[in-house]
């Protein structure tokens, strides 16, 4: 590398650079978010890191055994949850948490308190994680009306109110993805320099794709506006080609690909589970949020997913979610099965 080639690698869009961009087109900003991003951007890094060292511990026979400090080894999920709750807490600009690992919010201290209120899923996609296979991170954010005196109603809340929402994936490479309401921006980790740099600006979802992600093995019980849209992506009526399945069952690489691929992506309502198996709070917000901002739809067979209002913090929805025509067309399944119904 020659140095004008070296001096341009200097000259890179990092994480860090492209919020502290965003945080000057508003001046009245005190940099509270950008601090709070850092951290969970380091709680990421720190976790792909570990990820990545999974199963190398595993061939070493080091897993479940004690490490070099004498500690016994975490299971990855336990430690990821440990290291945002820690990240987070210590940013200084967090009130409260809501982990799916932990039953309870985390009030946070009042001497460390600050305004926003994380919703997060440390580690998703748990059955692919002793497997090697892509697995992350999601997370949402909100604001406290007042954080000395935040109270649950804070996180209750509706998930067109989240301030900002976004993803990590531990696959082939590390990739961060997040939205703060103005368009989704995707970066992805350089090992070399640990920063992770812009490869992916503004995505916006194709307005119509030819892949469906569902679990199909739980089509026995899935409602009928289901079936229907299912059998016509591979027997369309129109005669236009079939859709091609991909289903890798951790949401974040599923949806990852949905956004910049296209297509539709949905855990429904099944006659055996009514409210689906995603949590709203830190699954299904996040990723909703995150598709709207790209162009995209969530719908949940009744309404639109960002409009729900949750009662509890680990509550579930079903979520059908994707391109903006492929989410109509499911939308149609669904009111043709309700005036059939009449
Ligand atoms: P988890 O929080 O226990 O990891 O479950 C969430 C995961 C999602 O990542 C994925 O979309 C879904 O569960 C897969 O479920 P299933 O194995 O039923 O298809
Ligand atoms: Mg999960």
């Amino acid at each position: 590398m020659d140095h004008e080639e070296e001096a341009k690698r200097t000259d890179l869009m990092t994480i860090s650079r492209f919020v502290l961009n965003e945080q000057s087109k508003f001046p009245e900003s005190r940099g509270d978010f950008t601090i709070l991003l850092s951290h969970i951007v380091l709680g990421c890094k720190y976790v792909c890191s570990a990820v990545n060292k999974a199963g190398l511990a595993k061939l070493l026979g080091l897993a479940g055994e004690t490490n070099v400090q004498g500690e016994d080894q975490k299971k990855l999920d336990v430690l990821s949850n440990e290291v945002f709750v820690n990240a987070l807490i210590s940013s200084g600009r967090t009130c409260l948490l809501v982990s799916e690992e932990l039953e309870e919010a985390v009030f946070v201290k009042p001497k460390q308190r600050g305004k926003y209120i994380v919703v997060f899923d440390p580690l998703d996609g748990s059955s692919n994680i002793e497997c090697g296979v892509s697995i992350g991170t999601i997370f949402g954010i909100y604001a406290a009306k007042d954080k000395d005196n935040v109270t649950l109603d804070d996180v209750l809340q509706p998930g067109n109110r989240m301030l900002a929402a976004g993803y990590c994936m531990y696959g082939s490479s590390c990739m961060f993805v997040i939205s703060t309401g103005h368009g989704v921006n995707g970066f992805t980790l350089d090992p070399s320099l640990g920063e992770f740099i812009l490869t992916h600006p503004n995505i916006k979802i194709p307005k119509k794709g030819n892949i469906y992600s569902v679990n199909e093995g739980n089509a026995k019980n899935w409602e009928k506006p289901i079936t229907e849209y299912v059998d016509n992506c591979k027997f369309p009526q129109d005669g236009s080609s079939p859709k091609s399945l991909r289903y890798v069952g951790s949401m974040v690489a599923d949806i990852h690909r949905t956004l910049l691929y296209g297509g539709i992506f949905m855990y429904p309502a099944d006659k055996k589970n009514p409210d689906g198996k995603l949590r709203l709070l830190y699954e299904v917000f996040p990723m909703s949020y995150l598709m709207e901002q790209a162009g995209g739809q969530a719908f949940t067979g009744k309404g639109m997913a960002l409009d729900l209002v949750p009662k509890k913090i680990h509550e579930r929805s079903p979520v059908i979610l994707g391109s903006y025509d492929d989410v109509e067309q499911m939308k149609a399944f669904y009111a043709a099965s309700k005036a059939n119904d009449a």
